[in-house]
């Protein structure tokens, strides 16, 4: 009875991990990541200049420009030339970055 149970709960496990997993939709979803390219890095005021791809949800065609960093954090070993994928926000006049991960 303990054996029946305890392989139950091993192929349980894996199937509660894929089930945790973003659908493979994710790439079209409204808010889905864009792609840029990171032209500068100013850690003191916490901006970002990215030379990025359309952003959909901000309806933004590609472009060069600055962005404010909503956490520094955000920009952490981040310098010119590095590819990533980010969310921006349009707040109060001002775009900010509130989702910033390299591309590997
Ligand atoms: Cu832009």
């Amino acid at each position: 009875m303990k054996t029946a149970l305890l392989w139950a709960a091993l192929f349980a496990l894996p199937a509660l991990a894929r089930a945790a997993e973003p659908p493979a939709t994710a790439a079209s979803a409204p808010d889905a990541m864009t792609e840029a390219e990171v032209r500068k890095v100013d850690l003191t005021t916490a901006k970002v200049t990215l030379r990025h791809g359309e952003i959909k949800p901000l309806d933004m065609p590609a472009m060069t420009m600055v962005f404010q960093a909503r956490d520094k954090r955000l920009l952490d070993g981040l310098k010119a030339g590095d590819k990533v994928r980010f969310k921006a926000a349009h707040e109060g006049g001002q775009f900010f970055v509130t989702e910033l991960e390299p591309i590997k």
